[in-house]
């Protein structure tokens, strides 16, 4: 009698659903039970904070039952499980007794974990955002840090943004204000002067859609009036409260990013105790800040703002979690276009740092970021082609 073969172990990626989706469709199962059991498997981690004490036991007696396990401290709770383990927390109609305040907040975060958005409405227009989404930078400051001065004047704007959209970007971001450390800040209507030219002549070019990179309210409603579909704010609306309003008036769409206190002072204010938990907190209260001021929901992208009061160690950090910042349910864009932190990593200039930018996209990618704000679109573009063809559709 011939021996039974012995059991056979393949291990599976778990980073992703697609390796137990391709793994049940191999045996016979359909598309769709396959997807869901696939995400179902997959291992989620959530940091609960602010909860009773009453809440954190109930939290440890569920996860005895249901096998998750529970980590818990005074006013927080530390939960890993698989997503289908997880769900019935978010269901009132399911929870455990005790349990009710937890189901908006985990019902929110499974349900865009469970189906991510795909697209983000902007000025006019929606882009799609199931491949990588570039965003070239056209910088019309004299004293911007990589390439401050070489595009001020409308002619070279426009030339420098016809070989970003060549280079395949999908959106023009144009900028009237230095933003790095120590920069000097510039009257509303120096910026206005700078900025609504050139994307006027971008919009007439037909070479939009185009974003406009600025704090102010005043220097938005001229560039929304000028063709501007986008306003990306560095400030997270802590720099000018009036900015929500005139994004949310024009129907356009915003880029909220992470930063604290100003170019000025946000270096001395570069200290965290958990860097991707407390930026995604903070940025996840500046987009409330946006929805509360009248932007649309749809209309929102978040940004962890590398570089903006971040040592380079917390930009790797904050790179390597990014799912913390992807977890809020808004598209992420990043931003790390030949900054210092890649600088550091590689010993490169600035004027040397696009091989850099283009590896942290991809990486940035792989975490759940879909869009990228990039000075040369062309090395970008390639790593996140290579990135993007890993991800497949469904
Ligand atoms: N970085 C800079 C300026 N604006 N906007 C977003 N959304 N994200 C960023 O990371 C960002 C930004 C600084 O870089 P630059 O001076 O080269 O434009």
């Amino acid at each position: 009698m011939s021996a039974r073969p012995a059991v056979k172990v393949t291990a599976l990626a778990a980073h992703t659903p697609e390796a137990v989706r391709a793994a049940l469709a191999a045996r016979g199962w359909d598309a769709q039970p396959a997807w869901f059991a696939a995400t179902g498997v997959q291992a989620l981690v959530v940091l609960l904070d602010e909860v009773t004490e009453a809440e954190r036991e109930g939290l440890v007696r569920w996860g005895a039952k249901a096998g998750a396990d529970v980590l818990t401290g005074e006013g927080w709770a530390l939960v890993g499980a698989p997503a289908s383990r997880l769900a019935p927390l978010a269901r009132p109609d399911r929870l455990p007794p005790g349990l009710e305040r937890l189901a908006p907040e985990l019902g929110h975060f499974l349900a865009s974990y469970a189906d991510p958005p795909r697209r983000w409405q902007i000025g006019g227009a929606a882009l799609n955002l199931d491949h990588p989404v570039l965003i070239g930078i056209v910088n019309v400051t004299p004293d911007s840090f990589s390439d401050g001065g070489r595009f001020a004047t409308v002619d070279r704007a426009v030339a420098q943004a016809e070989r970003l959209v060549a280079d395949g970007c999908e959106l023009l971001d144009v900028g009237g204000e230095s933003t790095r450390p120590g920069a000097a800040p510039v009257p509303a209507e120096e910026e206005v002067g700078r900025v609504a030219p050139v994307i006027e002549q971008l919009v007439r070019r037909g070479l939009g859609p185009v974003s406009v990179d600025t704090r102010k309210a005043a220097v938005a409603r001229a560039a929304l009036a000028a063709g501007a579909a986008v306003v990306n704010d560095v400030s997270g609306l802590a720099f000018d409260a009036a900015l929500a309003g005139v994004v949310g008036a024009a129907q356009a769409g915003m880029i909220v990013m992470h930063m604290r206190g100003t170019p000025d002072t946000m270096e001395s204010l570069a200290v965290y105790r958990h860097v991707a938990a407390e930026v995604a907190a903070e940025l996840g209260a500046a987009a409330a800040r946006a929805e509360s001021g009248g932007v649309a929901r749809e209309r929102i992208v978040v940004d962890p703002g590398f570089g903006f009061a971040k040592t380079p160690e917390q930009n790797f950090r904050l790179l390597d979690e990014l799912a913390t910042v992807v977890g809020l349910g808004y598209p992420v864009a990043v931003g790390p276009s030949r900054k210092r932190f890649l600088g550091a990593a590689t010993g490169r200039p600035v004027e040397d740092r696009d091989r850099a930018t283009a590896v942290a996209c991809a990486l940035a990618w792989e975490r759940g970021a879909r869009l990228f704000r990039v000075h040369d679109a062309g090395v970008a573009r390639e790593a996140l082609r290579v990135a993007g063809a890993t991800t497949s559709p469904n």
